[in-house]
């Protein structure tokens, strides 16, 4: 969509900074942080929202879902489950959906929010 803001991020026409690309997805650091690390994993092809969504999308939701931890790890907030010391680590996932989800950018976007404690538990 040509006055789509993510479009533009997606095909390069706006810097972001990016952390991860392939030919469906792109993942780039929030522009706004809400936690020490903050970072957002969108489509390259425009779909406005999760309740847009079909079963064309599914594989691309589930890279989008499966790169999560992926790239939370490698920026530093990865879940880490050992028997030996504990679990510790982590990041929360959120798709804001509409108005009342609190979506302010109508382009399918899932939020990674991860660090030590404390940062505000919402975005
Ligand atoms: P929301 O789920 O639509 O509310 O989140 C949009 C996010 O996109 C929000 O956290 C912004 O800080 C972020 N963002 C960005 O990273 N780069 C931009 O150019 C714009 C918004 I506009």
């Amino acid at each position: 969509m040509s006055d789509c803001i993510f479009c533009k991020i997606t095909a390069k026409q706006i810097p972001s900074t990016v952390i991860y690309e392939d030919d469906d997805v792109l993942a780039f650091k929030d522009i706004h942080p809400a936690a020490p690390v903050h970072f957002l994993i969108v489509p390259k092809q425009h779909v406005a929202t999760l309740a847009d969504c079909t079963d064309a999308h599914a594989a691309v939701l589930g890279k989008m879902m499966l790169l999560a931890p992926k790239l939370a790890a490698e920026q530093g907030c990865g879940y880490v489950n050992d028997s030996a010391t504990g679990t510790k680590g982590g990041f929360k996932t959120v798709f804001n959906t509409g108005p009342d989800g609190g979506q302010e950018v109508y382009h399918l976007h899932l939020h990674v929010l991860g660090g030590p404690q404390p940062w505000r538990g919402q975005r």
